[in-house]
């Protein structure tokens, strides 16, 4: 188990003993009717992505509010630290993304969850990148949706068939699907 790994059980018996409503497997992070996963070993493409929470009885992540977004990014924030002042090219942050779970493979601009194929309607883009996002580059194929830790874990599109992100995957427990939970 690497230490990262460690952490995220750590943190998710913690979260476990406050939280008292959402029940998650072991190592599952509790949050507001949903556990999560960060995974951290390999990178992978997007469909891989999409495939290895499916595999794992969970979903790539959907991020529907801005509380949601705030767990998880301050997560992400955690696990990956940036760099100090100065020497931000060397951070580990830099180099680390997570896959959500949207793209807009279908209709150019239309972006849609792939759990509930439902809009996404709540957003974070990075809109103060030097390149605001989405910004479809390069020759318009960014169909697929990142939490970038080169832009604090802002909302990137990216290529969808690059190894650019972990898996973040997330099991809802407040929908009835009382197979997915634990305990
Ligand atoms: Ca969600
Ligand atoms: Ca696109
Ligand atoms: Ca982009």
């Amino acid at each position: 188990m690497t230490t990262k790994m460690l952490f995220i059980v750590l943190a998710a018996l913690f979260y476990s003993a406050d939280s008292g409503t959402t029940c998650c497997k072991d190592g599952w992070l509790p949050y507001s009717g949903s556990c999560y996963m960060f995974y951290d070993e390999h990178k992978v493409d997007w469909n891989e992505a999409v495939t290895y929470c499916r595999n794992r009885n969970s979903q790539l992540v959907s991020i529907e509010t801005a509380h949601e977004s705030t767990f998880l990014k301050s997560f992400a924030r955690k696990l990956f630290k940036a760099a100090p002042p100065g020497k931000n090219s060397s951070s580990e942050r830099n180099v680390t993304a997570f896959w959500l779970g949207a793209s807009d493979t279908d209709i150019e601009g239309l972006w849609k969850w792939v759990s509930t194929d439902e809009e996404v309607s709540y957003t974070e883009w990075d809109l103060l990148s030097s390149k605001p996002q989405p910004n479809n580059d390069p020759d318009n194929k960014e169909d697929c949706l990142a939490l970038n830790g080169a832009y604090d874990f802002n909302w990137h599109d990216g290529l969808c068939e690059e190894r650019l992100g972990y898996p973040l995957c997330e099991i809802r427990t407040d929908d009835g699907n009382s197979m997915q939970v634990i305990g």
